[in-house]
């Protein structure tokens, strides 16, 4: 067994996540986490929202609403759409809790000790009209790397590059748009650099981690990190902890990633056992995965590790940070303010959670870009009608009608029957090696390969014709498919929970919730009573509906 303590990037407290986001760094998580519970690993699955930061009060300025307020809406906001999308963690935190200052301004002070961080007087914008020093995203412009225009002050959201915000090309302030003058002011320096040979030494290692992870980070190292400013001239924030850098806070990429820490020892402080996140973060048998989105990997392979490697404590360091490309809707990216987005609310009035986990999982951007279309989740859903909803209903309500509501007994095996029985096994196998190395999108073909097999051996098998002609072995037909049915249902409780558990209830087979335990189920299962539920798993999409779809988010879009 083994330990794992599972993250996902603290989303920005910061208005209302979408389905880009969920594709990126929580679904993969929880489906992670789910396959581990189901395996019997001890693991724990850690989140919270990241409160400080100029995203957030520009946005709060704009709105006019004290920061404080805005982010506890915006928190509120976020924790519900998970709830709603069955992302399960064991907690939810936020990175405005006191504990969490305290946490960061000790990390601050560990590496300042040290001499890994530094102050120095740097050029910065500041707006004369506004009376400020434009920090982060207070100012935007054109990136120096990649030329992308309008790209936010600290970090390039098209080439994932950590700016300087003093190096933007073509300034403008984002409050009120005019050209910012350079002026000086001191700041604090976090020394990447002398961490470089430890960070390769510790990224060569890792064999099994994703390509363009892995490879991205080498790549930042090999260019030469430089020194980063990790302190802003603003008011909310985590106070930097010297009594010469009064008026200063940390900035928000030093804070948030011990957010991670933080929202463990507050899961540990409300378990009545406040010592307990040590048991996680102190332990070299703990694996900490941090699944993110590919804009932030070098925060969390390079930065954070370094910000770790530097304290006194013997915190672990990463041992895989699943990072994902992006997500898009349509071709375009999801963008609320472009009227370029999927109405939440409206979303699950009409179509399930799980039809939804489904589509996100089996095309994921695990390797590359991928995209939400109204058509390929049509599809998705009706492939998932189709083949499991498709195989329980028909066998079960034919057990119900013919077998008194119960799976009937197997009489003598026939060979296709073993055939199906012995196919379990391997699946599992393959499956689970799938899940254990971050690629759902290939655990979920070879599954629905095991569904798809299993509805084609009910059609050759053709158990209503038996039912007239030689009814034992119409019985074990049904039983052999009952248990095709569990297995894939234990197969697929990782993407689609809801569904499997009523799949196993249905089957009289009901785990009060829990997760079913990752192995072949071989249970009999003869005469064993149905579960009451007839409804069916999946509502096929018609073709008109997804159309209507289509319209409305193109009538929505504002012009690209
Ligand atoms: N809030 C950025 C983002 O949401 C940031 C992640 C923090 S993870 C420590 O993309
Ligand atoms: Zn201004």
């Amino acid at each position: 067994m083994s330990k794992y303590l599972v993250t996902s990037a603290l989303p920005y407290a910061n208005g209302p996540i979408h389905f880009g986001h969920i594709a990126g760094a929580y679904l993969p998580a929880d489906i992670f986490t789910r396959f581990l519970r189901q395996k019997g690993e001890d693991v724990i699955y850690i989140c919270g929202t990241d409160e400080y930061g100029v995203a957030i009060t520009i946005n709060a300025e704009k709105a006019g609403v004290p920061y404080k307020d805005y982010v506890d809406a915006n928190h509120k906001l976020i924790k519900e759409f998970f709830d709603k999308l069955n992302i399960r963690f064991d907690h939810f935190s936020r990175t405005t809790i006191p504990e969490h200052a305290a946490l960061a301004q000790e990390f601050f002070l560990a590496l300042h000790k040290k001499g890994h961080i530094k102050p120095a007087v740097e050029a910065q914008f500041y707006c004369v009209t506004c009376g400020r020093f434009l920090a982060d995203r207070y100012v935007s412009g054109t990136c120096p790397k990649c030329g992308a225009d309008n790209v936010r002050g600290d970090e390039c959201t098209k080439c994932g590059e950590w700016l300087d915000p003093s190096k933007i090309v073509k300034p403008a302030c984002k409050v009120c748009g005019s050209k910012p003058e350079i002026r000086q002011t001191t700041q604090y320096f976090l020394d990447l650099n002398a961490f470089a040979p430890r960070l390769k030494e510790w990224l060569e290692s890792k064999s099994d981690w994703k390509a363009n992870v892995k490879n991205k980070a080498l790549s930042l190292i090999e260019e030469g990190l430089v020194q980063r400013a990790i302190t802003r001239d603003i008011s909310w924030g985590v106070p930097v902890p010297l009594e010469e850098a009064k008026g200063k806070v940390l900035y928000v990429w030093f804070d948030a990633p011990i957010g991670y820490i933080s929202a463990t020892a507050e899961w540990a402080r409300l378990a009545g056992k406040p010592e307990a996140w040590k048991d996680w973060w102190f332990d070299k048998e703990t694996k900490l995965v941090h699944f993110i989105g590919k804009d932030n990997i070098i925060f969390h392979t390079i930065v954070w590790p370094a910000m770790l490697l530097g304290q006194d404590k013997p915190y672990i360091i990463p041992d895989n940070v699943p990072g994902n490309e992006f997500y898009n809707l349509e071709g375009r990216q999801f963008s609320k303010s472009d009227g370029w987005y999927i109405d939440t609310a409206d979303f699950f009035s009409k179509y399930g959670v799980d039809a939804l986990r489904y589509a996100i999982a089996s095309n994921g951007p695990e390797t590359s870009d991928s995209q939400f279309t109204w058509e390929d989740f049509q599809g998705r859903n009706n492939e998932l009608a189709d083949t499991l909803g498709n195989l329980v209903n028909r066998c079960f309500s034919f057990m119900k009608k013919n077998f008194e509501g119960k799976i009937p007994a197997a009489g003598e095996l026939m060979p296709e029957d073993k055939a199906l029985l012995d196919s379990f096994a391997p699946v599992f196998d393959e499956v689970g090696k799938s899940y254990y190395s971050y690629r759902v999108r290939q655990a979920l073909t070879q599954t629905m390969a095991l569904a798809i097999t299993a509805n084609k051996y009910v059609n050759d098998t053709a158990p209503w014709k038996l039912r007239k002609t030689d009814l034992v072995r119409c019985g074990t037909v049904l039983n052999v498919a009952a248990r095709a049915i569990i297995n894939a249902a234990i197969l697929l409780y990782p993407v689609i929970p809801d569904t499997a558990l009523k799949v196993l209830a249905k089957a009289g087979l009901a785990q009060d919730g829990k997760a079913p335990e990752f192995k072949p189920y071989t249970g009999l299962l003869d005469n064993v009573a149905l579960g009451a539920d007839d409804t069916l798993l999946f509502a096929k999409i018609m073709d008109d509906q997804i159309k209507l779809e289509v319209e409305k988010l193109k009538a929505s879009a504002k012009p690209d």
